[in-house]
């Protein structure tokens, strides 16, 4: 099991390696050419240490901007994961669309602590959300977006009912979860 800071930092590598094969990332220069170099294999120790300090600058600058939208209620951390919404209350396409054009998905809770977090965005905006869960057709089971079968539940009462075609999931500002059609306007809050 990798650690949150591994983790941050694997990312933060990958993302360095992207920047310098895009060769569009402000303030961060590309490596010196290398002789005989071989990917991170065989830097010399000073360039080694120059990788370091540029994660660590890296690593330190997104703990304080995550910090600082977390501060405003602008997004919200639930452990590797980020949420945040647009604010905007639209159809279940419509919602999944902006989040994957976003670079997510529609945020769907799988444990009870993610339940709470999705809640506070749901009760932040008083709105009801689409979640990232629909009925499959093949199926007729609720599954996560990629198709995957639920691993964590918290339906309200008497729900699903499937009145008609309730294919979609909306959460209440209680957080608990009512099957829903899918062309009502809810808010759309995406993970990321
Ligand atoms: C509405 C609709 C359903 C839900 C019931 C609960 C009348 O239908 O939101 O999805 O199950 O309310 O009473
Ligand atoms: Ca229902």
């Amino acid at each position: 099991m990798l650690s949150y800071s591994s983790s941050i930092l694997i990312a933060l590598a990958a993302l360095l390696v992207t920047c310098h094969a895009l060769c569009k990332c402000p303030g961060i220069a590309g490596p010196p050419g290398i002789p005989g170099g071989d990917g991170l294999k065989g830097l010399p120790g000073s360039l080694a240490a120059k990788h370091h300090s540029v994660l660590a600058n890296l690593k330190h600058r997104l703990f304080r901007l995550e910090a600082a939208l977390a501060l405003n209620g602008k997004i919200r951390k639930v452990g590797e994961k980020i949420l945040a919404s647009n604010g905007k209350k639209v159809d279940f396409v419509s919602a999944l669309k902006s989040c994957e054009e976003a670079g997510g998905t529609l945020a769907a809770p799988k444990n009870e602590e993610e339940n709470k977090a999705i809640m506070d965005i749901v009760k932040q905006y008083n709105q009801y959300a689409y979640l990232g869960i629909r009925k499959g057709e093949a199926s007729g089971q609720f599954r996560y977006i990629n198709g995957m079968p639920l691993n964590y539940i918290n339906w309200h009462q008497h729900e699903p009912n499937s009145k008609g075609k309730e294919k979609c999931v909306e959460m209440y500002t209680d957080g608990t979860w009512n099957d829903k059609k899918c062309d009502r306007n809810r808010l759309t809050i995406c993970k990321f």
